[in-house]
């Protein structure tokens, strides 16, 4: 039941966008059982305030089945009788029974929220923590938007349910047995005779929830289609506006959008035409009540108090039949959306640690491929029986033409994704061995695309020491040259980073990346040098802070500058997923190979750069 494009293909344009990304399932179960209990785990923290509120309930239950019992009190007791002192002390009961509901209701409202927000909020959590686990893969093919609708309004719906829904349910059933029960004693036969609207009642529900099913599993959809459309567009909105595409991303969204409203107000609709419908029958049944009471105290055989109690018992009756078909509704929605969110807490992190999983003891260095094959989604390999050794200490550069499959290789050491064939080895331990925060935590990483958080420079250095002191901080940028233009900035080191790193350039960001890998100071680095160019000055800048990065450690680095190139160990040629050519630069060239080739078409500019 998780919710991947995978399935359902990637068209662009605005005839796509509800395929791509509301293009559910909205047929299932009315009630799952299983969602039902693995939620209902989430309120046994709670059980006291539960319990609380169940008591509160059932108080205010029948505080409100007693007030129309005190009606016929005091009518056929006092009113006909014209005894004052009663009626006062009646009317005293009365007012005592709604202040008692009040409270009893306040309260109960009270405990619910509490809880609620409480379920809410550890339920997110629970969310969040698995999509940290969740291998880069799930999150390569599920749209981002989509997986916050699921974290925001899925989980609201659930709650929804286990919070006000569980008690609504409890108490209208008490509410309804009350009533039947106290009719029924008062009178069997008015009783029966206003039961006889019942079947039509039973009739409209049963129309009412065959459609409800659908129309409130579409919501869930619809909405999270526009949430994936919104994120997607505003994340991509500088190519938007790039390419003028304003109007079409409207269109797009607008049908989305509309699609929503659409859902929403067909479920609504629903209501709109089930409510009044239950309330006209309620009418009916007071009609009747007035009617056939009516003759039946003209022929004395009942009281008149008896018949007021009726009445009132009445317009009372058809309130929590009400509330328990909108239970439905809810029900529903909380169905298809529980599905969904335990779709996501119930896919496997995919990279999982091995139970026996051992900690990585201190690295020395060696990294080694052996018959490495690998494919993404289980489709098309993207690397072939790849073998590499690099020993402790030393730098290997990946070159290739883009889409040769450098990343990949990256990703696999860093154990991002499982190796499909073959295996991965540090130190001679089969990285598949041991945990991955035991590995990672000896490993450095700067990634091709430099993501920076939202925060200051500082904390985004100290990402992976978030304690780390300003002085460390700053040697850190020092050693990767960008204490300089950090220093030159408005706040220096308290700048704060906007979302993605947009107000620092390229260059800069990835200088703050490598200060971030210095200050995490790991055994192993890969890095993935940006390609897009920098000017000379922050490309000296930058090699020069390599220089003293990658000393003493074992370096993987996929280069695209001519200088890294040329002061590593050995140089890996990657072609279409197999490492083609090895050696150094010189031999490399020599060879008039893919490398020559590479290098007279690619690092020629650079070259001339470098020797003027
Ligand atoms: C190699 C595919 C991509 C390409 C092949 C990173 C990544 C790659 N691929 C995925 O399907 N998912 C991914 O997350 O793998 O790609 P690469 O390893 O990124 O190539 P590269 O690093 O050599 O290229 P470049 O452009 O960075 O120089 O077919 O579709
Ligand atoms: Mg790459």
């Amino acid at each position: 039941m998780t919710f991947s494009i995978g399935a359902t293909g990637s068209g662009m344009g605005p005839g796509h966008a509800l395929e791509r990304f509301g293009s559910d399932e909205v047929e299932g179960r009315a009630f799952n059982a299983h969602v039902v209990v693995r939620f209902l785990a989430y309120l046994r923290p709670h059980w006291q305030r539960m319990a609380a509120a169940f008591l509160l309930t059932i108080i205010g239950a029948a505080l409100a089945l007693a007030s129309p019992y005190l009606l016929k009190v005091a009518i056929d007791g006092y009113i006909t009788g014209g005894d004052a002192a009663g009626l006062t002390r009646i009317a005293l009961l009365m007012a005592g029974t709604f202040v008692g509901v009040y409270l009893t209701s306040a309260g109960q409202q009270y405990l619910l929220a509490w809880v609620g927000q409480r379920v809410l909020t550890t339920l997110r959590a629970h969310l969040f923590r698995h999509l940290q686990i969740l291998p880069l893969g799930y999150h390569d093919t599920h749209i981002v938007g989509v997986t916050i609708s699921r974290v925001i309004n899925d989980v609201s719906v659930i709650n929804d349910l286990l919070s006000q829904g569980l008690v609504t349910l409890i108490s209208d059933t008490l509410v309804l047995g009350g009533i039947i029960v106290v009719m029924l004693s008062m009178s069997p036969r008015l009783a029966l005779v206003t039961f006889s609207v019942l079947p039509l009642m039973l009739l409209a529900t049963f129309l009412f929830a065959r459609q409800a099913r659908v129309a409130f599993r579409q919501t869930r959809s619809r909405i999270a289609a526009v949430v994936g459309d919104l994120a997607e567009d505003i994340s991509g909105m500088r190519v938007i506006q790039a390419f003028a595409q304003e109007g079409a991303t409207q269109e797009r969204f607008d049908k989305v959008n509309r699609a929503n409203r659409d859902a929403y107000i067909a479920a609504m609709s629903l209501s709109f035409v089930f409510l009044p419908s239950v309330e006209f029958l309620g009418m009916l049944a007071t009609g009747v009540v007035l009617w056939f009471g009516g003759l039946t105290v003209a022929r004395g055989e009942l009281t008149l108090g008896v018949v007021v109690a009726f009445l009132a018992y009445v317009t009372r009756f058809f309130q929590p039949i009400q509330e328990l078909s909108q239970l439905y509704t809810t029900l529903q929605a909380a169905m298809a959306g529980g599905e969904r969110v335990l779709g996501i807490l119930d896919t496997a992190p995919e990279v999982k640690d091995k139970p026996a999983a051992g900690e990585m003891p201190p690295i020395a260095g060696k990294v080694e491929l052996r018959h490495v094959s690998f494919s993404y989604r289980g489709d098309t390999r993207v690397l072939h029986d790849v073998n590499l050794v690099i020993e402790p200490g030393q730098t290997v550069a990946l070159v290739g033409p883009t889409g040769a499959g450098k990343t990949s290789i990256a990703n696999l050491i860093a154990r991002f994704y499982e190796v499909t064939e073959g295996a991965v080895l540090i130190d001679n331990v089969d990285v598949h061995d041991v945990t991955q925060r035991s590995l990672r935590r000896q490993m450095g990483l700067v990634p091709q695309d430099p993501f920076l958080f939202s925060g200051t420079v500082a904390d985004n250095i100290r990402f992976g020491r978030p304690d780390t002191p300003i002085a460390e901080v700053e040697e850190a940028a020092r050693l990767a040259n960008s204490h300089d233009f950090i220093t030159a900035l408005p706040d220096g080191y308290n700048t704060e980073i906007l979302e993605g790193g947009v107000n620092l350039s390229i260059g800069q960001r990835q200088l703050i990346c490598i200060a971030r890998a210095v200050l995490a100071d790991p055994r192993i680095l890969i890095l993935d040098e940006a390609t897009s160019s920098v000017d000379t000055m922050t490309e000296a800048l930058i090699q020069d802070a390599l220089r003293r990065l990658l000393a003493g450690r074992t370096a993987i680095v996929i280069a695209h500058r001519l200088s890294t190139v040329r002061n590593a160990d050995a140089i890996c040629v990657v072609n279409g997923g197999r490492i083609v050519e090895r050696g150094r630069h010189e031999e490399l060239l020599a060879r008039d190979g893919l490398y020559r080739e590479l290098y007279e078409r690619q690092f020629v500019d650079i070259k001339t750069e470098v020797n003027n």
